[in-house]
């Protein structure tokens, strides 16, 4: 089997054990553990499914001998692409229990990306819904043959069309199932938000994981009467783990899957299942804050609000309270590791005007200047950080590495933070050059480079413009060269390229010559910089 690399070094490896953060956990055994504990408790609630533990356990334990028997062996990689569906949950954990290696992708990512996770983890298995808000992902599974030809096996949830369906894999009865995974063994891969270039992969062990879903479901106090709705795209990181719905199903609570996180989708099962936690970014947190005051709908089981992904605003975090009257919680997290709460009985002020604080004591946590020197305590700097879940590199990927982690293992976030007193960190920005729109990362030089493969493009600089409604939105400054296009074929080129729809620039300006410096050449992120603050400048003097 091939194993992949994880790479804390064995002293930090031995200490994170000691400490009982690495208990020698991993995905099949939490499974069976709560099937075996409370078999009938229902575990997951979605689409028309209500499906107990002891049948979850049963239905991964059938699926992964359908995946081997199909003709995948262990260690290989398989994306996985579903949507907030209960199969979400039964092919990961027989995925795990066949000791296949899943690569979440979102279901907003399209042939670039998918194609693009495909090489990188050198996958031989991709799973999809047959469709998901009006999108054929058959289709997206045709092309992504065509472009990869190690995609083995597709497997279909729904109508399979010429793939196989998940309900159409062989019954494996033959089959062993392997023995379970080493603790210490990758997990999956989970996928980065792409600060500089595409997408990184990021290698998750069991040990590590587990350590922080368990950690954050004992922060967010779950318990089996919990009732945790996924209303975000359930691969990410935050809805996955923060507690998410593996903390939930750790904590023995009961999950729900809402297709969509619109109140419109959310609301009527909060009202139905009792939901008491639940997770979303800020634009869909003021969405909901606009939404409660009218609905019919009973939402008075909800007992925390997350909020996370992007920065909230303090006005807007000050309202949850009142008006959905739920604790609010901020989380502000990385899939590289790293994640911060503000904890439930923190005073109000940390609550509405911090991004809370890691969840390990063994969490390190640097604040530095330009000069790599610390700063001091309530002043800005670049977070660095290295801990029992944070990775010490990125799935093959030596470049990145180079840049993204420190010889003794810190991981450079990107994120410019101030520590207060009790270690909370306030989000100030960032000092990379990544759009983040409502949560979704966008790097910025791999939309320039999709703009610069259009013949009309002499030049372009991506950069975030703040936006009421999406945080931060994205705007491309672009030379033409002859004939000027519009701006609409632009992003019609996009998407044609097939580019993941939240990637195409929600705006874009053209404009003669990008300014240089008297030695010639600036960088691209003082470009980036320079473009942006002028034309801020321009719209504050016309408004
Ligand atoms: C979460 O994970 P990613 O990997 O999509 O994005 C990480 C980046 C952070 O480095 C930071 O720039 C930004 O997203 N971010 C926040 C934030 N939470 C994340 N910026 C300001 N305020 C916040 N509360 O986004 C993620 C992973 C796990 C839990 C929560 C979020």
């Amino acid at each position: 089997m091939r194993k992949l690399e994880q790479s804390w070094p064995a002293e930090a490896a031995a200490r994170y054990r000691a400490r009982g953060y690495w208990r020698g956990e991993t995905f099949t055994r939490v499974l069976r553990d709560r099937a075996r504990e409370r078999p009938d408790h229902v575990a997951v609630v979605g689409g028309g499914a209500r499906w107990s533990f002891g049948e979850l356990e049963a239905r991964a334990e059938r699926l992964a001998r359908g995946f081997l028997a199909r003709g995948l062996e262990p260690g290989d990689r398989v994306i996985v692409q579903l949507p907030n569906i209960p199969e979400f949950l039964t092919v990961v954990f027989a995925l795990f229990r066949a000791r296949l290696i899943p690569v979440f992708a979102l279901p907003a990512h399209r042939l670039v990306e998918i194609a693009h996770f495909a090489r990188t983890a050198q996958a031989r298995g991709y799973v999809v819904a047959e469709r998901h808000e009006g999108f054929d992902y058959r289709t997206l599974a045709q092309e992504l043959l065509g472009e990869v030809p190690d995609i083995a096996h597709v497997v279909v949830v729904g109508d399979a069309g010429d793939f196989t369906g998940l309900e159409g894999l062989p019954q494996g009865g033959d089959i062993d199932l392997p023995e379970d995974a080493d603790p210490s063994d990758v997990a999956f891969l989970q996928i980065s938000g792409g600060s500089t270039g595409l997408s990184k992969l990021i290698p998750r062990t069991h040990d590590d994981y587990i350590y922080s879903f368990r950690a954050s479901a004992e922060i967010c106090k779950l318990t089996p009467s919990s009732v945790y709705l996924a209303a975000l795209p359930v691969a990410h990181n935050f809805p996955m783990s923060s507690p998410g719905v593996f903390g939930a199903l750790y904590a023995g609570s009961r999950v729900v899957l809402s297709p969509s996180p619109s109140p419109e989708a959310a609301f009527p099962l909060i009202e139905r299942e009792r939901v008491t936690i639940t997770g979303l970014v800020p634009p869909l947190a003021l969405l909901w804050l606009q939404a409660a005051p009218t609905t019919r709908h009973d939402l008075s089981s909800l007992e925390v609000l997350q909020v996370g992904g992007a920065k909230f605003l303090p006005e807007s975090a000050r309202r949850v309270k009142p008006v959905l009257g739920c604790t609010l919680q901020q989380v502000f997290g990385m899939a590289e590791g790293l994640v911060n709460y503000t904890r439930l009985d923190d005073p109000e002020e940390i609550i509405v005007s911090t991004q809370g604080r890691p969840i390990s004591g063994d969490d390190e946590v640097l604040i530095l200047d330009d000069a790599g020197q610390p700063v001091p305590e309530g002043e800005a700097g670049h977070l660095l950080t290295r801990g029992p879940y944070t990775i010490r590199a990125y799935h093959n990927n030596d470049g990145a590495n180079a840049r993204a982690f420190t010889p003794d293992g810190f991981y450079r976030t990107g994120d410019v933070v101030k520590r207060m007193p009790g270690g909370y960190l306030v989000v100030q920005g960032r000092a990379g050059d990544h759009i983040n729109r409502a949560g979704e990362k966008i790097s910025a030089e791999e939309i320039e480079d999709h703009l610069l493969a259009h013949p009309a493009v002499f030049d372009a600089a991506v950069v975030s413009l703040p936006d009421d409604y999406l945080g931060e939105r994205s705007c491309a400054f672009i030379i033409p060269q002859g004939e000027k296009p519009k701006a609409a074929a632009l992003k019609l080129f996009m998407r044609k390229r097939g580019l993941a729809d939240f990637k195409v620039p929600d705006q874009i300006v053209f404009i003669e010559a990008f300014e240089t410096t008297a030695v010639g050449k600036v960088s691209r992120k003082e470009l980036r910089a320079g473009l942006r603050r002028r034309f801020l400048e321009k719209t504050e003097a016309e408004a």
